[in-house]
């Protein structure tokens, strides 16, 4: 049907790229270079990258061909990352910590809870210096930076001192929860919501007021959930456009939800640009290869003569007075810009109209013909 040499042709191989921004060097450009390199990490260059929420990327292939799919290489990291959860590894900072006895110094907050879910003044906790003297830190760090999603925070004796949480980032704190301090007289793992889920640390402040239970109050451990990668860049409910005229985008295919490690679109289109977007609400794009097959057709070659279709849409061309089909086939032949693909014939008006496109309906005139290159009559409806 199509020349087998040329059919698996990359057609978009080192072609114009373009996307709407991009973000840390993730250049259009390399979604055509060549390298099918897929990203695995969030950290990992080597695929295109938008910061824009409202992201697409074009192709323009320089020239009309007949596309018969498009693949796309994603990304590796695009499935939906687990939350991880780590104890804490060490101990940064801290106001002040008990050291008149053993087992209430700041690094009894370091790994899994060992004293939960037992309440009381019980070793292997954080206290501090002296009791209810009022604000008091901790400063406490993970072996993994996460997108924090949850704090917990294990109260062992007098609960509820807690008065802020807040995660380093940039050289910045940010604050993930704040309220004031209460006296529960019980054991509780304390998670607040938190005011944001951007912020990417394994540093974490707890801030406590001891002055509300007049006494100390002990933290066993504190857990830190969150993700390793935000997934910004993972392709899903992708939407795949073509146009044979810049700008003049027509939705061709459609994927809805996450897609693998790529994904492959069979169309048999004519087209000049192919555009790559995600379905709304729109996400960032990145994007690791755009492979586009098919093949340069060849408009020297034979006409087709179809009496069961009809060219639609806006003509090129009327000439009138033809007496034969052939002549208007001639007629086709010598209309360069834009190029003549199809026409019709109508021998009983003696009228050749000539068409740019392989646009088409069900012809009802029996005597009308339609001509068509031989590539074309693939896209005959
Ligand atoms: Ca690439
Ligand atoms: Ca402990």
């Amino acid at each position: 049907m199509f020349p087998f040499c040329s059919a698996f042709t990359n057609l978009a191989l080192n072609k114009a790229a373009t996307q709407t921004d991009t973000h840390i060097g993730g250049d259009a450009s390399l979604a055509v270079d060549g390298s099918s390199f897929q990203a695995s990490s969030y950290a990992d260059s080597g695929c295109t990258r938008t910061v824009s929420e409202d992201a697409s990327w074009e192709v323009d292939l320089g020239d009309l061909y007949v596309i018969n799919q498009v693949k796309i290489i994603n990304r590796l990291d695009y499935v939906v990352a687990p939350d991880i959860d780590q104890w804490v590894s060490s101990i940064a900072s801290f106001s002040t910590e008990y050291t008149k006895e053993p087992g209430w110094t700041a690094s009894e907050m370091i790994g899994a809870a060992n004293v939960y879910p037992n309440y009381g003044d019980i070793e292997g906790t954080w206290a501090q210096k002296d009791k209810g003297i009022g604000n008091e830190f901790i400063e406490v760090m993970f072996t993994t930076k996460v997108y924090v999603s949850k704090v917990d925070i294990y109260e062992t004796e007098n609960s509820g001192g807690v008065t802020s949480i807040k995660g380093r980032q940039s050289g910045q704190w940010i604050v993930l929860w704040s309220g004031a301090a209460s006296h529960i007289q019980n054991v509780r793992i304390f998670s607040p919501p938190l005011l944001t889920t951007e912020c990417f640390t394994n540093h974490i402040r707890i801030e406590v007021d001891t002055s509300i239970s007049n006494s100390w109050v002990e933290i066993d451990a504190v857990k830190l959930h969150g993700k390793e990668n935000i997934q910004v860049g993972r392709l899903q409910d992708v939407e795949v456009y073509f146009a044979r005229e810049k700008n003049a985008y027509t939705l061709v295919n459609y994927q809805a939800g996450v897609a693998g490690d790529s994904v492959t679109f069979t169309e048999d289109m004519f087209a000049r640009w192919i555009k790559v977007t995600r379905r709304t609400p729109f996400k960032a794009l990145s994007l690791c290869e755009v492979l586009v097959y098919g093949f340069l057709p060849d408009d020297t070659a034979t006409f087709r003569r179809l009496s069961s279709h009809k060219p639609i849409g806006t003509s090129l061309k009327v000439i009138n007075s033809l007496t034969s089909v052939m002549k208007c086939a001639a007629h086709c032949d010598r209309q360069m810009a834009p190029r003549c693909r199809s026409a019709q014939y109508n021998p009983s008006t003696k009228t050749c109209s000539l068409y740019q496109w392989f646009d088409n309906a069900l012809n009802t005139n029996a005597n009308s013909v339609m001509l068509v290159r031989e590539y074309g009559v693939r896209f005959l409806t």
